[in-house]
């Protein structure tokens, strides 16, 4: 029993990530169609101790489909999300494509569940929602907490982003760079166009006329839509750094009350979702290793903002799976909710 689902760009890092979560949390669905473009269509996949062939994603794919989970591109999604809608489908997806669509509700489930609430499942009427960035998912599960208690009026981020969020074929070429340049070979240099293993830059995405690139304004921007404040003030910095799938995040927090940090570990205690690492004596705080594979945010390095007065500041550091809380994880979260 439970909705026939479909997953959308199967073959990807998300996509099969999409499974993995689908099958640890014991998702119901009576059935489940894997779709991917025509170059992957016709490959085979056993999930569940059941044989799958990967079919070529078409808009008659969504026929009979109440929850379909996409996560093949922008493009992809414009193109096929409305057709699935049209059909009576609920898309839940995972590219930027319909973000900040005014109609769309940009959802993490722990910080906005009400967004999303009159959307269901398997009523016949289709629905679009959409994942937030992995980027904006990771602070704002540990920041959220903080600003429900002392409000955020500014809050500055720097990000150190692993191959995982440019797809499996970044994460594949990290891996042989890395023995490229140890065995003193040129490195393949096919997505970035530099050289990533041993290496850091800033971001891949394009770079506005602003001089901002668009993997940061999605942080200001869908910060400002999650949180429903037009007002709050969010400025980023976003780099690649050579780690394979999990960032990590360094956020300053400017509060309109007062908060202090002691207060501020019991709240991201009790937080869902969120695990608080701060051990300060053995210097053990948040490492991308260590959240990689996890459902759990880690927050630590939790400390008050010596440049502000009075406890209006606190500098912490997160980090998050990003194929996971970052991206399949979120959506089906969102799915669970729509049943
Ligand atoms: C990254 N956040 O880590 C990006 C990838 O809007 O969903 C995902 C881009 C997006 O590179």
């Amino acid at each position: 029993d439970g909705p026939s689902i479909a997953v959308v760009g199967v073959t990807g890092a998300v996509g099969q990530e999409f499974l993995s979560v689908l099958s640890d949390r014991d998702f119901p669905y009576r059935s489940i169609k894997m779709l991917a473009s025509q170059r992957s269509a016709g490959r085979r996949i056993t999930f569940e101790d059941r044989d799958y062939v990967v079919e070529e994603l078409t808009a008659d794919s969504f026929d009979g489909v109440d929850i379909a989970l996409f996560s093949a591109g922008g493009s992809i999604s414009k193109k096929f999300g409305p057709a699935a809608v049209d059909r009576g489908t609920v898309v839940v997806d995972n590219s930027s494509a319909f973000r900040m669509d005014e109609k769309v509700p940009l959802v993490i489930p722990e910080v906005n569940p009400e967004a999303m609430q009159h959307i269901k499942a398997g009523t016949g009427k289709g629905a679009l929602i959409a994942n937030p960035n992995c980027s904006t998912i990771i602070c704002l599960m540990a920041a959220t907490p903080l600003h429900r208690r002392a409000k955020v009026l500014r809050m500055v981020v720097s990000t150190y982003q692993a191959a995982s969020g440019a797809g499996a074929a970044a994460m594949e070429e990290l891996e042989l760079q890395t023995r490229e340049v140890l065995e003193g070979k040129p490195p393949t240099c096919k997505i970035f166009n530099r050289q990533y293993a041993f290496n850091l830059f800033s971001h891949n995405a394009s770079v506005l006329s602003n001089g901002y690139n668009e993997e940061e304004m999605k942080m200001v921007k869908e910060t400002r839509k999650i949180w429903n404040d037009k007002e709050v003030k969010v400025t980023a910095t976003c780099i690649r750094v050579p780690v394979m799938r999990a960032h990590a995040e360094s956020v300053n927090l400017q509060f309109e009350n007062p908060l202090d940090e002691n207060t501020a570990r019991d709240i991201l205690k009790n937080a869902p979702g969120v695990v608080v690492i701060d051990d300060r004596e053995s210097n053990h705080f948040p490492t991308p290793l260590e959240v990689s594979n996890k459902d759990d945010v880690a927050v630590g390095r939790i400390r008050q903002d010596l440049s502000q007065d009075g406890n209006q500041g606190l500098d912490i550091f997160v980090c998050g799976d990003q194929i996971r809380k970052g991206a399949a994880l979120n959506a089906i979260q969102i799915a669970e909710m729509l049943l």
